[in-house]
């Protein structure tokens, strides 16, 4: 149905302006008025959301920068649709610089993947390209923008896919996407490239018992749970005795979080869109490109909802209410679950309905570091000649992830979720999983969704220095041809 989409920004306060925008008035699409559920929330359900990429002033709490934001907003938009259903959404380039917008973890046709030079060449200043597809599962996703060092700007928002016949029980819901930020801040992401690429030092410092290795090698001065820092904290109201789902979403460029709410037990219940087999546990890691949903049943009082920078020190940092009277917690509050139980992929289990075939062959990826230590491999290659492994359509592979280099690596493939293979009884359906240093990590793949797709790193970084690599179906194409069509970009007179 196509009433399906919904847009709002987080935390209830929309934008006047992105409400006028969100309404896809460019398509001359109808809209129709908030929903008795949104009434005071400003919900639309228009026929689609119009992205408007543009330098925008935005707040972090007490700190204001500049940066590049879809429709003036941190995070971007929250775009919400149900399974089955289409999303609508019209990137609007009011940038100085070419862009696309990706869909994470969506299995999508690959002419709507927001791929540059891969499923589309980048929407030009001054143009427009309309994402239309089909999300196939629910669950919790985002997009962002895949261009250079873009994502580690403004340009990222949550895109939450619901179940029509959801069968988890809840009373309430809220969408938690962190990030790490430095943008506006003594200089742009692409100024933090350019330092790295001169130096190949690694801070020695940073370093992280579960993570292992070095865990960061940029300093992002500001971490954030929906745009804002842990001195002017996002608040979620709830009341005592709610069961409230959590969606979390990692949005950084260079940062995993370790996630727990003070005085409460996270029940985990589905990652990277998909349910698993309901554990609970005190702590979650969560890499780039991860998400996680956990269920809690919150206590009276106000609680510090901590992201610890995995292995940095920073942390982000938010507040669940459910007591007007409860002093909120300080910005450095103790939360000693952060050291309690931590989840384990082994922990997790996929539903027996999302198990993959068993595999017919296996294929090893071996994630390296360069003798320069500032370039990322995968088999040896950089993204100017990207390794490639190849599928045929219809075959399970098993892809097993070798790291060899010093650092932990969030491996994510576009186009498909492929199984986890941590356990006898199934692991979980993933798009991205964190491979620590002289770790081997399996993954099964159904070849489902020809194309060529992107295979890479999701530590921006390392991806912009090399850490790209494909999946492909058949025989490779010539080079540059198995670009897909340009969509509906229109494009200026000056080509
Ligand atoms: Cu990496």
């Amino acid at each position: 149905m196509d009433g399906s989409v919904r847009m709002r920004g987080l935390g209830g306060r929309v934008s006047r302006r992105s409400l006028i925008t969100g309404a896809f008035a460019a398509l001359g699409a109808a809209t129709v008025p908030a929903s008795a559920a949104g009434a005071g929330q400003g919900i639309l359900r228009p026929r689609g959301t119009v992205l408007r990429a543009a330098p925008a002033t935005v707040s972090l709490g007490r700190r204001t920068v500049r940066t590049w934001a879809y429709n003036g907003l941190l995070p971007g938009p929250l775009i919400e649709a149900t399974a089955g259903g289409t999303v609508r959404a019209r990137l609007v380039n009011a940038l100085p610089a070419a862009t696309t917008v990706h869909w994470h973890g969506i299995r999508l046709a690959l002419p709507m993947d927001g791929a540059p030079g891969y499923s589309q060449q980048p929407t030009r200043r001054g143009e427009h390209f309309d994402y239309v597809f089909t999300v196939p599962d629910a669950g919790t996703y985002f997009y962002h923008s895949h261009v250079g060092t873009q994502s580690d700007r403004g340009l990222y928002g949550p895109l939450i896919v619901h179940d029509p016949r959801e069968p988890l029980g809840y009373d309430a819901e809220h969408t938690v996407v962190l990030d790490d930020w430095l943008d506006g801040l003594g200089g742009t992401p692409d100024d933090a490239l350019r330092r790295l690429n001169s130096s190949a030092e690694h801070d020695d410092t940073l370093r992280s018992p579960l993570l292992g290795g070095v865990t960061a090698e940029m300093h992002h001065p500001y971490y954030l749970v929906n745009g804002r820092a842990a001195d002017a904290p996002t608040t979620f109201s709830g009341r005592p005795g709610q069961r409230v789902r959590l969606r979390l979403i990692n949005a950084a460029a260079d940062t995993a979080f370790r996630v727990a709410l003070g005085g409460h037990r996270l029940t985990v219940t589905h990652t990277d869109g998909f349910p698993v087999a309901p554990v609970t546990v005190d702590t979650i890691l969560i890499g780039m490109g991860e998400r996680y949903d956990v269920v809690v049943t919150l206590g009276s009082g106000a609680f510090p909802l901590v992201a610890l920078a995995e292995g940095k020190g920073g942390r982000a940092q938010a507040v669940v209410r459910t007591s007007g009277a409860a002093l909120p917690p300080p910005s450095d509050a103790e939360v000693p679950e952060l050291n309690r139980r931590l989840l384990k992929y082994q922990d997790l289990y996929a539903r027996r309905s999302d198990h993959l075939p068993r595999p017919s062959r296996t294929v090893t990826v071996t994630l390296g570091m360069s003798d320069s230590g500032n370039e990322w491999t995968l088999n040896g290659k950089l993204s100017s000649d990207p390794m490639r492994v190849r599928v045929e359509r219809g075959e399970t592979i098993r892809v097993i992830m070798d790291n060899t280099s010093p650092m932990w690596h969030p491996m994510h493939l576009h186009g498909h979720t492929f199984q986890l293979r941590v356990a006898d009884r199934g692991g979980p359906r993933k798009d991205t999983v964190n491979i620590k240093p002289r770790e081997r990590l399996s993954v099964d793949v159904l070849a489902d969704n020809p194309g060529e797709w992107m295979f890479h790193c999701h530590n921006l970084y390392h991806q912009e220095q090399g850490m790209m690599g494909t999946l492909g179906y058949g025989k490779p194409p010539a080079r540059g041809a198995h670009m897909g069509h340009h969509g509906h970009t229109k494009r200026s007179s000056r080509r």
